[in-house]
């Protein structure tokens, strides 16, 4: 029987998104890199889910590229790999305009490591680790790397990560700020924070929080006057909402906000 190696269930208003190839660490082949990208297209689409959160089955979250595939005589080559395969998973995690959060339950190495980074909020739980893993192998740093980790930890520290390939514990990740939080998790998901955080999100004013999103995406090449510019216009789009009403009535009422997003 064979099992999908994409899993996914929606809980509530919160998609649950699973890397699932245990066997191989969840490394990506061809089918999950395209599974993932339909999984993502159909959680954008659908105005029930709210937020996504996305895990690995197993003891690690994603060693990066199939690396028995790319041998393979049939297997795909490095240009398709990295454009048809991950290049638009990155993108889709930075545009749907809904909160992302990820928990890295284990190794995150390569393409694993930088899908995680692409995330709106990551988690790692205390056993988990990050390798660049590319430099290894003699490739460069892919999967949106190059751009967001720099971003996120300065420009010597993400060049050295990147050269020396060295593992880093999550707590390290955590206090790089590569990573929102390193956890101590139990195996019951419900006591997860990353899972609870992702729960808590998909009941939040989320039209909200996809401009939010959009927001930071666009500031990153924006001057603060130009960015100045797009708050007014966003704020204002945010003020349509019902759930800016509805936020500003339960204050005013003292009572629990009910959010719809929309
Ligand atoms: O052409 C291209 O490659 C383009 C793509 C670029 C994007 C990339 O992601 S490049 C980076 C590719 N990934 C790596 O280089 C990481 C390779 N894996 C590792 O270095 C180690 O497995 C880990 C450090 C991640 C974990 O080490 P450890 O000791 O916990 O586990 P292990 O024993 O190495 O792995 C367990 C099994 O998973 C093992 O199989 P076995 O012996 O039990 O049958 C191992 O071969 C398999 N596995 C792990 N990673 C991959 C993999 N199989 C295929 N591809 C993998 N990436």
């Amino acid at each position: 029987m064979s099992t999908s190696s994409i899993l996914f269930e929606v809980k509530n208003n919160l998609a649950v998104i699973r890397l699932n190839r245990p066997d191989v660490l969840n490394s990506f082949n061809q089918e999950m890199a395209f599974l993932l990208q339909k999984t993502l297209q159909k959680c954008d689409e659908n105005p029930e889910i709210r937020a996504i959160y996305i895990t690995g089955n197993g003891r690690a979250f994603c060693a990066g590229q199939d690396l028995e595939e790319v041998i393979s005589k049939d297997g795909p080559k490095l240009k398709s790999i990295v454009g048809e395969h991950y290049n638009p998973i990155i993108m889709m995690l930075r545009k749907i305009e809904k909160p992302i959060i990820c928990f890295v339950n284990g190794v995150a190495a390569g393409a694993g490591a930088n899908i995680a980074l692409a995330c709106d909020i990551v988690f790692a739980d205390a056993k988990a680790s990050f390798i660049q893993a590319f430099s290894k192998i003699g490739l460069i740093p892919d999967s949106g790397g190059t751009y967001i980790l720099p971003r996120l930890i300065g420009f010597q520290k993400a060049t050295a990560l990147m050269m020396l390939g060295d593992k880093i514990s999550s707590e390290e990740a955590e206090r790089l700020g590569m990573i929102y939080k390193s956890l101590n998790t139990t195996e019951n998901e419900d006591e997860n924070e990353a899972f609870a955080t992702a729960m808590k999100l998909s009941k939040m004013p989320t039209v909200g929080l996809g401009l939010t999103k959009r927001a930071l995406n666009i500031s990153l090449s924006n001057t603060l006057e130009e960015q100045l510019h797009i708050e007014e216009n966003l704020q204002t789009l945010a003020g349509t909402t019902y759930d800016y009403k509805e936020g500003v009535n339960a204050f005013l009422e003292k009572r629990k906000p009910d959010f719809k997003g929309k």
